[in-house]
C-alpha cells in the first residue's frame, strides 16, 4: 500500500499485547467493531499500527506507546526488534537520542519496556541492551559529544529502569538464599551490580545491595550478618587488579568455615581470565564476563544454595 511502511502492520497477537487483551478479542474488534484490518494472501488479518492506536484511543485503551508520543512507530519497531530478535540496535539510537534532546525519563520508559517482555530474557537486556546503550554513552562522552552530567543521567535513566524491574518482594524470607551484591571499593559503576540484584532477586533469591564502591570489610560483614551464601563483587578497570587483589585479601581473612560462601567476580577489570587458585579459602570461587553467564551458573547449580542456606531468622538482626 502506497506511503504505509510495511513493518507497522501488526498481527492480531502483537495488537493484543498492545491492548493487553486476548487475541479473540482483538478478531472480534476487526470483524465489525471498526478497528480496520487488511488480509493477507493467507487470510491472517493485519493491522496497521497508526489505526490501532486510533482504536485505542477512542475505546480509551491505554497502551505502552501512548507517553512516547510522537516516537510511537520508532519505539514499536525498536522494541519489537529487541524482544523479538535481540537486536537493540534501535533502541540505542532512540535512547542516545533522547538523552541528547534532554528526555532521559523516556529512557527509563523504553528498558522498563523491553524488561517487561518474557521473551526478552533480562540477562540479554542487560549484557547486550543496557551495556550496548552504555558504551554508546562512553564512547559519545570520550568524543566530546556528550557532557558528564549526561553521561550520569544514562546511568540515572537505566537505573531507574531497572529498580522499576524488580519483582515486588513481599515473599516471606524463609527458604529463600541470600546473596550480597556491589561493586568493589574504588569501583562507581552502579549499573552492573543493580543488573546482578534484579537478576537474583527475579531468579527468587533476598538480595542485600550495598551498591557502588563498596570497601572489602563490608561485604564480609554483611555476608556474616545475613548467611549469605553467594558474594558478587563487580570489578572495574582502571584499577581492577588492585580492587581484585585487595578484595581478596579481605575477604579471605574474614571468611570463616561456619558461614561458608560462593564468591564471584566480575566486570571489565577481570575481564573473565582472572582463575581462582586452588590456595583461596571460599567454598568456590568464580569470574564471569557477563550477566548471562551468572543467571546460567546460579540456575545450574541452586540446589547448592538451598542446601547450605542459613535461615533468615538467623542473620536478621532487626526482627
Ligand atoms: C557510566 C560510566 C561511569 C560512571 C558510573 C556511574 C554510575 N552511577 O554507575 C562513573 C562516573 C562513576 C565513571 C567513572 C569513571 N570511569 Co567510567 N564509564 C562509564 C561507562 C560510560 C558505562 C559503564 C556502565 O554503566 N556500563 C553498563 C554495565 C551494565 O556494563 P559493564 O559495566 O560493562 O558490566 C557488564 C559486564 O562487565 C558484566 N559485569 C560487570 N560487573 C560484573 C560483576 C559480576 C559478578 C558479573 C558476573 C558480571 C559483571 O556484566 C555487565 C553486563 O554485561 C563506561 C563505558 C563502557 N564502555 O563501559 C565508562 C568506562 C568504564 N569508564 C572509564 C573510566 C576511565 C572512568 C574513570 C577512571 C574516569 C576518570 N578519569 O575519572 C572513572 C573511574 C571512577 C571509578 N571509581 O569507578 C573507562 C575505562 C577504561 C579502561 N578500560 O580502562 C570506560 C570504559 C570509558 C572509556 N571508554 O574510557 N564511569
Amino acid at each position: 500500500m502506497q506511503g504505509f511502511n510495511s513493518e507497522l502492520f501488526l498481527t492480531t497477537s502483537e495488537v493484543a499485547d498492545l491492548y493487553r487483551v486476548h487475541p479473540s478479542t482483538v478478531k472480534r474488534w476487526c470483524d465489525g467493531e471498526g478497528l480496520a484490518a487488511r488480509k493477507t494472501e493467507g487470510g491472517h488479518r493485519r493491522i496497521y499500527l497508526r489505526g490501532a492506536l486510533e482504536f485505542a484511543a477512542e475505546r480509551g485503551i491505554e497502551t505502552f506507546l501512548d507517553s512516547f508520543e510522537p516516537f510511537e512507530s520508532h519505539v514499536w519497531l525498536a522494541v519489537r526488534n529487541a524482544v523479538q530478535a535481540h537486536d537493540f540496535q534501535k533502541v540505542r539510537s532512540l535512547a542516545m537520542g533522547w538523552l541528547l534532546r534532554g528526555y532521559p525519563g523516556r529512557v527509563t520508559a523504553l528498558f522498563r519496556e523491553m524488561g517487561s517482555h518474557a521473551e526478552l530474557p533480562f540477562e540479554l537486556l542487560c549484557d547486550q541492551g543496557i551495556r550496548g546503550f552504555m558504551e554508546d554513552v562512553g564512547r559519545a562522552w570520550a568524543e566530546g559529544r556528550l557532557r558528564t552530567g549526561e553521561e550520569h543521567m544514562a546511568s540515572q535513566a537505566v537505573l531507574e529502569a531497572l529498580i522499576h524491574l524488580r519483582p515486588a518482594d513481599f515473599a516471606p524470607a524463609e527458604g529463600r538464599p541470600v546473596a550480597i551484591v556491589g561493586a568493589a571499593e574504588g569501583n562507581g559503576n552502579q549499573v552492573a551490580s543493580m543488573c546482578m540484584r534484579v537478576l537474583l532477586e527475579r531468579e527468587g533469591w533476598r538480595v542485600f545491595y550495598p551498591g557502588a564502591n563498596t570497601p572489602a570489610e563490608d561485604f564480609a560483614a554483611l555476608q556474616r550478618e545475613r548467611g549469605a551464601g553467594l558474594v558478587c563483587v563487580s570489578i572495574s578497570s582502571p584499577g581492577g587488579v588492585a580492587q581484585l587483589r585487595r578484595a581478596l585479601r579481605v575477604l579471605g581473612e574474614f571468611y570463616v568455615t561456619d558461614s561458608p560462601y560462593d564468591l564471584v567476580f566480575g566486570g571489565s577489570g577481570t575481564d573473565g581470565d582472572w582463575e581462582p587458585g586452588p590456595e583461596l579459602p571460599f567454598r568456590r570461587a568464580r569470574a564471569f564476563a557477563s550477566i548471562s553467564e551468572l543467571g546460567r551458573w546460579v540456575q545450574e547449580n541452586r540446589s547448592r544454595w538451598d542446601e547450605g542456606r542459613v535461615p533468615a531468622s538467623v542473620g536478621d538482626r532487626a526482627s
